[in-house]
């Protein structure tokens, strides 16, 4: 038995994810003929954490999802670590994600199938097992009526690799894809369309190909003095904040208990936050692009892909790093080493004022930064959450790595994307990113409340026509709770704690804001529009429920559509006062640039969370002004520097 964890909500561990496995075994007769598809901690109820004190008494869970590949169900069951089975039964209908074993195995069938070699051959490749790299998609659109009787397929389009240092993505191959059954390994069908020629121009982007000759003088990060945090296992203590990190195989990087000492008493902010689903559907609608649109965390898992960082390079400063651990589909573990990144990293000012008589007062802001990188295929996503010193939270998605690319005959039109080279185009796409905020202020039970900004008619009111009001709107249940924004009204959601009044009468709260957003032009009768339902608002309400994790559900592969976010708000529970999710959804509409090419420069969009009258005033006046030594006045570090550079 492994005890291997200091608080209920840590990860599991290497240790944990053996012992499960190996219970689950014999408890569940699992076989060669079975896959692990997702193995999660199955984190105790919010009261039982809550209450929990180091030292006490406590049995570890996993919740494990596991497909049966010679029927193609998938079953999922929860088991302790002491081999207490507390629940196996049968998902009716779900559908597993593609696992990374199940992709090896249908690239090879691909690769194996004379009709694919021989068209390969037809499309100028000369050696199919050096010069092509297959990918296994989700159908993530209509499948082929004749094919759609249950079974799980992949597609798989294709890219030539002439040199193995190559950019594939600057050589997609048209008009050639092989449909897969998952289960049996059958190419099912062949697609084998127009022969266009392949483009050639290179997508290089290696050092040794690119030379990197514009150099800078070497920047370093030092903090003589040692790092400000304090880092127990997973927990961590920075300035007055304290939160746990988390990490899970679907959702990748989660960040529990978030707290604010607040002189001296110290405040819950959030219990549980993460980015629940990214979903990405492409708007070209030939061939080779109109099945693209993957549920990067709900149909690959996307913790699966996470990083091992590198320092200086990933990550500068004085930089603490984490490890993860997941099962592998044949249930061993597998370590991915600097997962997760954590450091501080100087903002700029955080407040300043020049008083009329000359006196300065001016604070330099830090922020304590929480990071993940994974690589999904051809796409890079970081995930940050930063903490800062103004009592706001804040998420950032980085965006980065190699456009998604089509080819086709030079001279046909695709108005629906951007050309890059001659015959090489990437077309035009959504990364849409939906966070889950179990957010508890002060306490359990809140309240979200839509707030506008609306202009006052001229007349008695507004004599001037220059008078604006807020107006608030409380969400009161489920089916008033799917929102969108209004710039016209520059609207915001704030969260607040109905039984607890700041020292005006008003009760505490936070407010979400987003920056870069969208909504998506997939029609909402569209496969992908059905099965991610979530995105046509911004916001949805939910009254916490442990099993209501995934705005599309638990399986949104294949999935006819519906489930998640719009089904369960039909329930229409009641909002007020209640232990509530708020579920923000943002995306970038990526009209790619040729300065995307042949590597994205990182894109950045998220939200970040603020106090609304939370505390009684700014907490960044408690904070004390930087002693380090200022290069210029050369003034003494032991006093703040006054010189204003
Ligand atoms: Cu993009």
């Amino acid at each position: 038995m492994s005890t291997n964890f200091a608080h209920p909500l840590d990860p599991l561990s290497s240790d944990e994810l053996s012992t499960v496995f190996n219970h689950a075994k014999t408890a569940w007769n699992l076989t060669e003929r079975h896959l692990v598809a997702m193995c999660q901690l199955e984190e105790p109820n919010k009261a039982e954490v809550l209450a929990w004190n180091a030292g006490d008494e406590l049995v570890r869970a996993a919740r494990l999802a596991i497909l049966d590949r010679s029927t193609a169900e998938v079953y999922e069951g929860v088991i302790t670590t002491t081999g207490e089975v507390r629940s196996w039964k049968l998902i009716e209908g779900a559908k597993s994600p593609v696992l990374s074993t199940e992709s090896t195995a249908a690239m090879a069938v691909a690769k194996a199938d004379s009709r694919i070699r021989e068209a390969l051959i037809r499309r100028g490749v000369t050696d199919p097992d050096e010069q092509v790299h297959i990918e296994t998609w989700p159908i993530g659109a209509q499948i082929p009526k004749y094919l759609d009787d249950g079974r799980r397929l992949v597609w798989t389009p294709m890219w030539m690799k002439p040199n193995q240092d190559s950019n594939m993505y600057a050589h997609p191959i048209n008009g050639l894809y092989a449909i897969i059954d998952l289960q049996t390994l059958e190419v099912v069908d062949i697609e084998d369309g127009e022969v266009t020629p392949t483009p050639m121009a290179s997508g290089d982007f290696r050092l040794s190909q690119t030379g990197g000759h514009v150099k800078l003088k070497d920047l370093q990060i030092v903090q003589k003095d040692g790092v400000s945090c304090e880092i127990e296992g997973w927990k961590v203590n920075w300035e007055r904040w304290n939160f746990r990190v988390g990490w899970d195989q679907r959702e990748g990087l989660v960040i529990h208990d978030v707290r604010f000492d607040d002189n001296g008493v110290e405040r819950r902010i959030g219990y549980r936050l993460s980015i629940a689903e990214l979903v990405i559907p492409y708007g070209d609608p030939s061939q080779g692009t109109y099945r693209k649109n993957a549920f990067d965390t709900g149909e690959y898992g996307l913790g699966n892909y996470t990083n091992s960082l590198t320092l200086g390079c990933d990550c500068l400063g004085e930089i603490v790093y984490l490890d993860v651990a997941h099962l592998t589909p044949e249930g061993n573990v597998k370590e991915i080493k600097n997962a997760i990144c954590m450091h501080e990293e100087d903002f700029g000012i955080l407040w300043k004022h020049v008083d009329v008589d000359g006196h300065v007062e001016v604070r330099r802001g830090r922020r304590f930064v929480v990071s993940s990188i994974v690589t999904i295929n051809n796409y890079e996503y970081g995930y940050y959450w930063y903490f800062y010193q103004d009592g706001s939270v804040e998420f950032e998605a980085k965006l980065t790595g190699i456009l998604l690319t089509l080819s086709d005959a030079p001279g046909v039109p695709h108005p629906s994307a951007t050309q890059l080279e001659e015959g090489l185009w990437a077309p035009y796409h959504q990364h849409t990113f939906c966070a889950r905020l179990d957010l508890d202020i002060d306490g359990g039970t809140n309240t979200v409340i839509e707030v506008d900004s609306v202009a006052t008619p001229f007349g008695p009111e507004n004599p001037h026509g220059s008078a604006y009001v807020t107006s608030q709107d409380v969400i009161k249940s489920e089916s008033d709770a799917a929102r969108l924004l209004d710039l016209a009204k520059s609207r915001y959601w704030k969260i607040i704690n109905p039984n607890k009044k700041n020292h005006v009468g008003q009760p505490v709260g936070f407010k979400i804001l987003g920056n870069v957003n969208c909504l998506p032009f997939a029609d909402p009768e569209s496969v992908i529009g059905k099965r991610a339902g979530f995105m046509y608002r911004h916001l949805w309400v939910t009254k916490n429920s442990k099993a209501e994790r995934y705005p599309a559900g638990e399986y949104p592969y294949q999935h006819a559509g519906g489930d998640g976010l719009p089904r369960w708000s039909q329930a229409n529970r009641s909002l007020e006062n209640e232990d509530v999710v708020m579920w923000y959804v943002f995306g970038l509409n990526h009209i790619p640039r040729l300065e995307d090419w042949p590597v994205m420069p990182v894109e950045r969009l998220g939200f970040t969370l603020k106090p609304v009258g939370f505390f009684k005033r700014s907490p960044a006046m408690d904070v004390a002004p930087s002693m380090a030594t200022c290069l210029r006045c050369k003034g003494d570090s032991t006093q703040p520097c006054t010189c204003n550079h």
